[in-house]
């Protein structure tokens, strides 16, 4: 019985290269697919912990965020094929002609994809070939990522020399480029920067150093995200780790322990996946095991998408992240608030509500607890919201929350609120309108959020998009007139919204 299961394993687990059971297929719109064969790896990243501090020490890129542990074995059932490349211009237009008109080269990568629309691609193409396309699991795009590999890189547990362009102009997010992170002007030799007219930088002797002297003549509609420009991985792939962030089908949650076979994630949440990080970042981001996620209706530039032909992995969906600590047994009851004699001051406190434990490194941060938000619920708590980080222009910067229960005498310990994991989700600001209604507003990646709850804070809304982007300031006013009223910390203006927060101006 033993040497059956073993010789059972041993078939299911074969490398690519003993079954190569189908080759590459060149379909309608002239997209390359790789076959990937079944098989089992190790999905994820166990050992150190990131510290964030990369502008201290620019080459330490080999370290782990707290939600890729802990790594577990994961079996691919299924053979797939996955396009060679992330989905081109060129390929994309043939789905919406208005994409981009003008712009861009045939083979760069098409930017600025919501989750939405690449999968409304999948649906098109399935339909124009009557076979099934659709965005990988996550485990689909790590296992193809990593190619056999079990390092940090498909390439071993560095990237070679130059092999990630960074637009020094550019920067992610865009308020925060080259000169943020290498304020000395040095990056690590993986990096190619690329000066603001597309002038390619010469590599110096110990990283990267951007002067005058080094720039070269500036190259006039230098395409910025052609795919295929630097080598594939063992299963030819190319773009794996670089030029886009690419949309995978899971709702993002944590790992859970112990061996997974064809996972397709959680049933529901606020953030779709994406693997592989944006161009102009940091090297930690595009490792093979990083995670990042967000909302699925965002078209910030960084999002690109690579397609799978073939059925849906079935594997059991994980139940939804629970509620947070400041989202549980939280009473709805509306508050009996016996006012303190008027005729008399009243002070109490101050009583601190940022309560995080020394040496947090995620998912919340001691290092820096910044820009809250603070509103009275319709139950009579008081609910906090802020972002926690180690650096606040950075990728691990997430929303924290803790509540005052009425009655009680301290906030409690915080927890997570809302948080799209590698993006600089920033600002959070709650305002209770004084009836049911409590809004959450978010600076987001190039767009703000908001959302609502109507049971105080104890489940919201999803996240919806709402323009134009601005770092939101202080909390709301409502005009006599209806007109919600928002300030910005960043630049003199206001945002109006005279439909409850429907749309903005
Ligand atoms: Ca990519
Ligand atoms: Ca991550």
């Amino acid at each position: 019985m033993k040497i059956t299961v073993t010789r059972l394993a041993v078939l299911l687990f074969a490398p690519l290269a003993a079954l190569h059971a189908s080759r590459p297929i060149l379909n309608s719109v002239s997209m390359t697919l790789v076959p990937i064969e079944p098989g089992a790896f190790t999905m994820g990243q166990d050992g150190p912990q990131t510290d964030y501090k990369m502008s201290i020490h620019p080459g330490e890129s080999d370290r782990a965020d707290w939600d890729e542990k802990p790594a577990h074995r994961v079996v691919i059932s299924k053979a797939f094929h996955i396009g060679a490349t992330e989905v081109t211009v060129e390929q994309y237009r043939q789905f919406d002609p208005a994409y981009r008109a003008g712009k861009g080269m045939p083979d760069e990568a098409a930017s600025g994809i919501s989750w939405n629309k690449a999968v409304e691609f999948c649906a098109w193409l399935s339909k124009k070939e009557g076979r099934t396309y659709r965005l990988p699991t996550e485990a689909e795009w790590e296992y193809a990522c990593r190619a056999g590999t079990t390092t940090v890189f498909h390439t071993g547990d560095k990237l070679p020399d130059g092999f990630l362009p960074w637009f020094t102009g550019h920067g992610y997010p865009g308020m925060f480029p080259w000169s943020f992170y290498f304020p000395d002007n040095k990056g690590s030799p993986e990096y190619l920067p690329i000066g603001a007219n597309g002038a390619h930088l010469k590599l110096a002797g110990d990283g990267f150093v951007i002067s005058d002297e080094a720039v070269a003549p500036a190259k006039k509609n230098q395409p910025l995200l052609r795919v295929a420009q630097r080598p594939p991985n063992a299963w030819g792939l190319y773009d794996m780790h670089g030029n886009l962030c690419e949309w995978c089908s899971d709702w993002y949650g944590p790992y859970v322990p112990g061996d997974q076979t064809a996972p397709q994630g959680r049933s529901d949440g606020d953030f779709r996946v994406f693997r592989d990080g944006p161009h102009s970042m940091l090297s930690r981001l595009v490792r093979s095991a990083n995670r990042g996620a967000w909302i699925p209706e965002s078209t910030a530039g960084i999002f690109g998408f690579r397609v799978v032909l073939g059925e849906q992995p079935q594997g059991a969906l994980l139940p939804p992240e629970p509620p947070a600590k400041n989202a549980q047994q939280v009473k709805q009851e509306a508050a009996k608030i016996v006012l303190p004699p008027l005729e008399e001051p009243f002070f109490s406190g101050p009583k601190p509500f940022v309560r995080i434990p020394a040496g947090s490194v995620g998912p919340l941060f001691s290092n820096h607890n910044h820009s809250p938000g603070i509103t009275e619920c319709p139950n009579g708590d008081l609910l906090a919201a802020w972002f926690s980080t180690v650096l606040e222009g950075a990728t691990e910067l997430c929303n924290a929350a803790a509540r005052l229960r009425l009655g009680q005498g301290e906030w409690e310990e915080a927890s997570p609120f809302w948080d799209g994991p590698d993006i600089n989700d920033h600002a959070p600001k709650l305002w209770w309108y004084g009836d049911k209604t409590i809004y959450h507003i978010a600076r987001g990646h190039s767009e703000n959020i908001v959302r609502t709850s109507t049971d105080n804070g104890a489940t919201w809304s999803k996240a919806k998009s709402i323009y134009p982007q601005g770092e939101t300031g202080n909390g709301m006013i409502r005009t006599r007139k209806g007109v919600l009223v928002l300030t910005q910390d960043v630049g003199v203006s206001l945002y109006t919204s005279s439909d409850n927060g429907g749309s903005w101006s």
